[in-house]
């Protein structure tokens, strides 16, 4: 899978993705991220991305030129499946979307910033806009880093036996069990006598069993299933 990510601060995006998973994802080839910076594509005297929004108000507005020329530049070197524009009035993200995603060859993702960018971007090429919760981030690149994260693990062979996506949260729409190691007692706090049994259907029953109470505790409305 290749995900190409616009954005006015690339910076703020090599940390995520240099490191631990999303590192020997790339390094196994199973996942090319490229970053591109909007500003490299201005064609303004300054470089400037960003400008004062129509009818007044404050904040400034991301420019149409640099983002369409980027993106017309991908799409003259490859086919796109998706292109998305990470926005607090998205589509609130959610492990469904992610396994969907996670499936695709060639996406493209937009963070904005300031007031955002111009509409006519989101209507000209967007196809899919994502929040990543109800609250305000100063820019879309931390919400573009957890939709990359989120995608990049579910890609086949990114995640050994050991990490396994299978028994995470949310996959079944269950919160996942309690875990315990070494040591069995910790100040007289014991691990749960039936992970000790070696009785792996037992074992297997107490952790979906506690999954359930989990969710119902914390999560109500993850069963409620819609
Ligand atoms: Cl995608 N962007 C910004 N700026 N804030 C957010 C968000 C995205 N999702 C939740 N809050």
């Amino acid at each position: 899978m290749r995900i190409d990510i616009l954005t006015i601060l690339p910076k703020l995006l090599e940390g995520p993705f240099n490191d631990s998973i999303m590192k020997r994802a790339q390094e196994k080839g199973l996942a090319e991220i490229h970053l591109h910076n909007i500003r490299d594509y201005s064609t303004h005297r300054q470089k400037s991305v960003d400008d004062y929004q129509y009818g007044g108000g404050a904040g400034m507005v991301m420019t149409i030129q640099p983002i369409a020329d980027c993106i017309e530049k991908l799409q003259s070197e490859r086919k796109y499946d998706e292109i998305i524009y990470m926005t607090p009035d998205g589509e609130v993200l959610d492990q469904g979307i992610c396994n969907q995603m996670s499936s695709l060859k060639n996406i493209i993702i937009i963070s904005g910033h300031y007031k955002g960018v111009d509409q006519r971007i989101r209507d000209i090429f967007v196809s899919k806009e994502i929040s990543i919760g109800s609250y305000v981030l100063s820019g879309g690149e931390l919400a573009a880093a957890v939709l990359t994260d989120a995608i990049v693990r579910l890609i086949p062979g990114v995640l050994n036996d050991e990490t396994s996506a299978l028994t995470d949260s949310f996959q079944d729409n269950l919160l996942a069990p309690p875990v315990y190691t070494r040591p069995e007692d910790y100040k007289g706090y014991k691990v749960p006598e039936i992970l000790l049994s070696g009785n792996l259907p037992k074992i297997e029953e107490w952790r979906h069993e506690q999954s359930l109470k989990r969710t119902q505790e914390k999560r109500p409305d993850l069963l409620q299933g819609d």
